[in-house]
């Protein structure tokens, strides 16, 4: 009777280990920017070059965009949306965006920089 209850057991994990789902094997880095007249926040950030990025762009106050040209980034940020857009950055370097929606008056002051690194290798 117990051998029998431990076989139905040892079949019972075997079922469980099928039915869960694996873990994801890679999970893109997400970044939220937020923007807010008149700056985005963060104004910065440090991507690695070859790897995806999710930005989650989400406006505070009044329609806003996004635009890095140079990474082919543009988006705009419409006041109480949730705007996501993945890139890979394929070259690295300081690139510079700006707000691609008139806001207001300090509209041209809004300044995003992406720092484009390449990868840390590892050591040996
Ligand atoms: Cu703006």
């Amino acid at each position: 009777m117990i051998a029998i209850r431990k076989t139905i057991f040892t079949i019972f994990l075997g079922i469980l280990a099928i039915a869960l789902p694996a873990p994801a094997a890679e999970s893109v880095r997400t970044i939220t920017v937020h923007a807010k007249r008149y700056k985005f926040l963060p104004a910065e950030i440090t991507v690695s070059r070859g790897e995806p990025v999710r930005l989650i762009l989400i406006s505070d106050d009044v329609d806003h965009g996004l635009a890095v040209r140079d990474l082919g980034i543009r988006a705009d940020m419409p006041t109480g949306k949730r705007v996501e857009v993945t890139v890979t950055p394929d070259q690295a370097g300081d690139f510079k965006g700006t707000c691609s929606r008139f806001c207001g008056a300090g509209h041209g002051s809004m300044k995003f920089v992406v720092h484009v690194v390449d990868k840390a290798q590892p050591p040996g």
